[in-house]
């Protein structure tokens, strides 16, 4: 398969690895937004969460968790930021489901570019029901 994350997990390409185990695969970002920036992402290749089996995801989120306290732990951060982009326009770049834990301080710079009009106004009560029985509708 032609997928750069799956060349890494079968080593066709290198990757700096803080952690693996036979479901899953932690490595640093190449282009890390901070210092101790990783990628966790699941042997088995899916593109977004929602195509993920259940096992498999809690490992993963398993992963994350420690990982969030060992990276922090050894880069001294004061957050971390765990981000999944799910699909191109959600700003996923590489279609191989991963995890961000990205260290975050304050004032470091990085942050949301939020849409025209965003919390000039909170939505009304009755939207958000609406919103929400068409949520779970669909669980
Ligand atoms: P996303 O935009 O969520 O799809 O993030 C993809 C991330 O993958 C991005 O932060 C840069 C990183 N990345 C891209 N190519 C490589 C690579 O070849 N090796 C490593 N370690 N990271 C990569």
């Amino acid at each position: 398969m032609d997928c750069l994350f799956c060349k890494i997990i079968n080593k066709e390409l290198p990757a700096v690895v803080v952690y693996e185990d036979d479901e899953c695969l932690a490595f640093l970002d190449i282009y890390p937004i901070a210092e101790g920036h990783v990628l966790v992402i699941p042997k088995k290749h899916c593109v977004i969460l929602s195509e993920c089996d259940e096992e498999t995801a809690k490992n993963l989120i398993a992963v994350v968790k420690k990982l969030n306290s060992a990276v922090c732990s050894a880069v001294g951060c004061e957050g971390i930021l765990n981000e999944v982009r799910n699909g191109a326009a959600a700003g996923q770049e590489v279609p191989h489901l991963h995890f961000h834990i990205i260290p975050r301080r304050e004032n470091d710079g990085f942050g949301w570019v939020y849409p025209p009009g965003y919390r000039e106004k909170m939505e009304a009560k009755g939207k958000l029901d609406e919103i929400a029985s068409n949520i779970k509708k669909k669980m």
